[in-house]
């Protein structure tokens, strides 16, 4: 059974088991939660992401898709990094999204992370409106099968945070 908490905050300066990164498929860094994590968290991340890279990944990480790294100096044991879908007005691309969550929570599994935070992801940069991502998020961890205990969802400001408790009624 896995327990949605929700928190107004920085998600650098959470701890759990692991957080989630909203990424780009290059994985070397960005803005807004991307930028933070590797500002927090320090080289080892970008290092670690740059030997993915290298190797398995050398055309970088699909949308929808996630990877784990360490977490470098945040209190946390990894960082998943997953790449949300930029927003659409022509296509629908919620099963992207959706399966952002649910793939983070599959390497979270393998990992066996039990406590997990994720942002809000593709509502930045990608401009996701957030009502739509919140349900989105929300209904994909209801349905996921995990064994992750708690998913804690880190939203920045007061609208993201209205917006994730108005789906968690
Ligand atoms: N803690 C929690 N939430 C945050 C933080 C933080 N420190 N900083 C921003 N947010 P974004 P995306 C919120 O842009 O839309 C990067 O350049 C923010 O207010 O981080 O998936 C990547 O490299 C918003 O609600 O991610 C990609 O190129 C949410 O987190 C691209 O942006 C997500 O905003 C990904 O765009």
């Amino acid at each position: 059974m896995t327990t949605i908490t929700l928190v107004r905050g920085d998600i650098t300066r959470e701890s759990a088991d692991a957080i989630v990164n909203a990424a780009n498929s290059s994985l070397l860094g960005g803005g807004g939660v991307d930028g933070a994590i590797h500002r927090r968290g320090g080289p080892a991340i970008l290092e670690e992401c740059r030997e993915l890279r290298a190797g398995h990944l050398g055309k970088g990480l699909a949308t929808g898709l996630a990877v784990a790294t360490t977490a470098g100096v945040l209190e946390a044991r990894w960082v998943i990094h997953t790449v949300g879908p930029v927003h659409s007005t022509t296509e629908d691309r919620s099963e992207l999204l959706a399966s952002c969550y649910r793939e983070s929570l599959r390497v979270a599994d393998e990992l066996g992370a039990r406590t997990v935070a994720f942002p809000a992801i593709s509502t930045g940069v990608y401009r996701w409106p957030m009502g739509d991502a919140a349900r989105i998020a929300v209904t994909a961890v209801r349905e996921a099968d995990t064994e992750v205990e708690e998913v804690r969802f880190v939203l920045f400001d007061d609208r993201a945070h209205a917006a994730f408790a108005a789906q968690l009624g």
